[in-house]
């Protein structure tokens, strides 16, 4: 069985982060570990909210799990509440980051289909392989995080929505977290996260070409960090190697009409994109909802494209779901009645 070890805080009462990703990973039939970065009583939606930090206990669960030999097939993070928690899950992607054993790799194809110039996602999807990028790996020191041979690293960037930082965050932070973005294979921020980490304006109206040069910006901070990396370890000249990895903009939109993802293959320099109709309503936590079920997608083996096809699919029915229930909470969407789509959109 595949694992994923996903890192973000417990909310008791939000339907976000680990409340989401756990049942979520889970029902794709992924067993899912986790690491709480904190527990609050809601999410910070809510006012009034309790908040206990967890980060002192992080270096020894991590120390732990490497005792035990874990290894997972990918490592997931969200929400996470200060730089230093940025710093420890750049250590926990060092340690656990490296090869997962071979009966449980996550597979490559998923994720690194775009570095194969003559295979068709599709045919790779069926494949089982490690993330592996052999044009990458083979030349890399295996302490760079440009070397692809590890478990699937995939951030998201989950700190602001609507043009603003969540309750408690500062502009700093997210320098930090784009950091973090660099040192992965899969990044999947908003529109405002694409922004902020790239120091871009916020706008509320763009068009196609605004996204495409957003999610560009962020590939170009990923090269430089990589290249910076290489030089530092001095093992191969920076233009040897060339990052892969994968960047979604998420609740991206091309019309008033439409609202999907745009996603940007580093590696080939190509986009592509998948769109469903827009609801008229905006909920809290579909973000989570469309990271967890993208990251299960691809544990299970299936292409990025096929990955972020589900995970705007099921979202949508999430939202539509909770539209029609005239009793639905405003704090979260009914993720839970939409798991039997999910599970028949894995099967199609
Ligand atoms: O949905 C992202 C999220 C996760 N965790 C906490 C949050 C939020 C968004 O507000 O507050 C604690």
């Amino acid at each position: 069985m595949k694992r994923i070890a996903t890192i973000q805080d417990i909310s008791c009462v939000g339907k976000c982060s680990l409340t989401v990703a756990l049942p979520i990973i889970s029902a794709m039939g992924i067993e899912t570990a986790i690491l709480p970065t904190a527990v609050l009583s809601t999410h910070t939606a809510f006012s009034g909210f309790t908040f206990r930090d967890l980060t002192d206990d992080i270096p020894g669960i991590a120390a732990h799990w490497k005792k035990e030999n874990f290894t997972f097939d990918a490592l997931y993070t969200g929400y996470l509440g200060s730089k230093r928690q940025i710093s420890l899950v750049k250590s926990l992607f060092r340690d656990f980051g490296s090869s997962a054993s071979s009966s449980s790799s996550i597979s490559g194809a998923a994720v690194s289909a775009a570095t194969s110039a003559n295979s068709a996602p599709s045919a790779l999807s069926a494949q089982a392989l490690k993330f592996v990028d052999p044009a990458i790996c083979d030349t890399m020191p295996s302490n760079t995080h440009c070397a692809s041979a590890q478990a699937l690293k995939f951030v998201d960037p989950a700190m602001a929505d609507s043009g603003a930082l969540y309750a408690g965050f500062t502009p700093d932070f997210a320098q930090e977290m784009a950091s973090l973005c660099a040192e992965a294979d899969v990044i999947v921020p908003n529109l405002t996260e694409a922004c902020l980490m790239t120091g871009t304006p916020y706008r509320e109206d763009y068009d196609e070409a605004f996204a495409m040069e957003l999610l560009q910006k962020l590939a170009a901070q990923k090269r430089q960090s990589c290249s910076s990396a290489q030089n530092a370890a001095a093992a191969v000249p920076a233009s040897d190697v060339s990052p892969s990895g994968y960047i979604i903009l998420t609740g991206a939109h091309r019309t008033d009409s439409d609202l999907g993802a745009l996603g940007y293959d580093i590696a080939r320099d190509r986009f592509f994109s998948y769109y469903g109709e827009r609801l008229p309503v905006k909920f809290h936590g579909t973000g989570d909802i469309f990271a967890s079920c993208t990251v299960g997608a691809l544990a299970r083996g299936l292409s990025i494209e096929k990955a972020i096809r589900i995970a705007v699919d099921y979202t949508h029915e999430c939202i539509r779901l909770t539209m029609k229930d005239s009793d639905h909470r405003w704090y979260g969407v009914n993720f839970e009645s939409a798991i039997p789509y999910l599970l028949k959109l894995l099967d199609q």
